[in-house]
């Protein structure tokens, strides 16, 4: 009812809190890929989607303030994909929230968890987010009850039953994928390592940051934290990091050190598209 909104913004009425839950929700969803779509089609189908990437429920006011924050570089259908059933899943949530690909400049050695750090220190200034999705590109959420909010307790790590592990967890301590932390969370873990270059083992860090910080990671069911990939084979510029169970042998020296503490970078620009916020970032080279 988008005029009611633009009435009660004009008179300036309070709007009625949004439900606990949202009567929108469907449950199971079919993600298919067959071409992906244009912007141009996800744009009509999410009219109320502002500059950004920006959203919140025309008719009530928000519980949750959410920004998802997608790491990036040379998968433009896939990010297609993603916000072609995102945008519409964040809305039948009644969620606030606004969409962030953080893009990785130059043909350096890909790092997924420094590229994280840049989008949770960039989204923070420009709103009071309470809960962070740290989400790959190329992981389809198949079940709106799959809440895009955060616990309050503890670190939720949500892609706990991936098409590609046969709707299961690989194992117990994974925390790959699309994993979701309040600020202070992500604070208290001294945020993600910035010294995983290429591909694998930083999910295995973060998961130890959790325990070490004295939190424990919760999950959603199986039966609803469901996710379908998009088929790709490994990136040229993401080939698997050498160094890495070296790494994980001195999380527990390095997590108070190596993460937000210390994260350097150059930012390229912050651009406002009509479906996401795009950060380009210099993140430096693979020492
Ligand atoms: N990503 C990019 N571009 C890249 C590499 C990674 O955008 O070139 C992002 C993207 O959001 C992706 C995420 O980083 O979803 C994680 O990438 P990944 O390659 O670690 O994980 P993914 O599940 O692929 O996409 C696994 C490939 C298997 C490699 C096997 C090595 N043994
Ligand atoms: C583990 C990796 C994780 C990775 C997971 C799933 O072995 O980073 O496999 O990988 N840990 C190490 O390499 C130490 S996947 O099947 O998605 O390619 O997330």
């Amino acid at each position: 009812l988008p005029g009611y909104h633009l009435s009660t913004v004009q008179t300036g009425e309070l709007l009625p809190r949004c439900p606990e839950r949202s009567p929108f929700l469907v449950g199971p969803i079919t993600v298919s890929f067959s071409r992906a779509p244009s912007l141009e089609k996800i744009g009509e189908k999410n009219p109320l989607v502002a500059q950004g990437g920006r959203y919140q429920p025309p008719n009530c006011e928000p519980r949750h303030r959410t920004a998802v924050i997608i790491p990036h570089r040379n998968r433009e259908s896939h990010l297609r994909y993603l916000l072609y059933y995102l945008h519409p899943f964040m809305q039948r949530q009644q969620l606030q929230y606004g969409i962030y690909i953080v893009h990785q400049a130059g043909n350096a050695t890909f790092n997924r968890a420094k590229l994280l750090n840049v989008g949770v220190k960039e989204a923070m200034k420009d709103e009071d987010w309470d809960c962070l999705f740290l989400h790959d590109v190329d992981l389809i959420p198949e079940n709106d009850h799959n809440l895009y909010t955060c616990d309050p307790w503890n670190p939720k790590h949500a892609s706990v039953a991936m098409n590609k592990f046969s709707y299961n967890l690989p194992y117990p301590q994974y925390f790959g994928g699309v994993s979701a932390l309040t600020p202070d969370q992500y604070m208290k873990i001294n945020g993600f390592p910035n010294e995983y270059w290429g591909w694998g083992g930083e999910d295995d860090d973060i998961a130890t940051r959790v325990r070490l910080a004295g939190m424990r990671i919760t999950r959603p069911s199986v039966a609803i934290g469901h996710y379908k990939m998009v088929k790709h084979k490994g990136d040229r510029g993401n080939e698997e990091n050498p160094h890495r169970f070296d790494l994980l042998i001195r999380t527990q020296r390095m997590w108070t050190q190596d993460g937000m503490n210390s994260l350097s970078y150059t930012l390229l620009a912050k651009e406002l598209e009509s479906l996401y916020t795009n950060i380009t970032v210099d993140i430096g080279v693979d020492p």
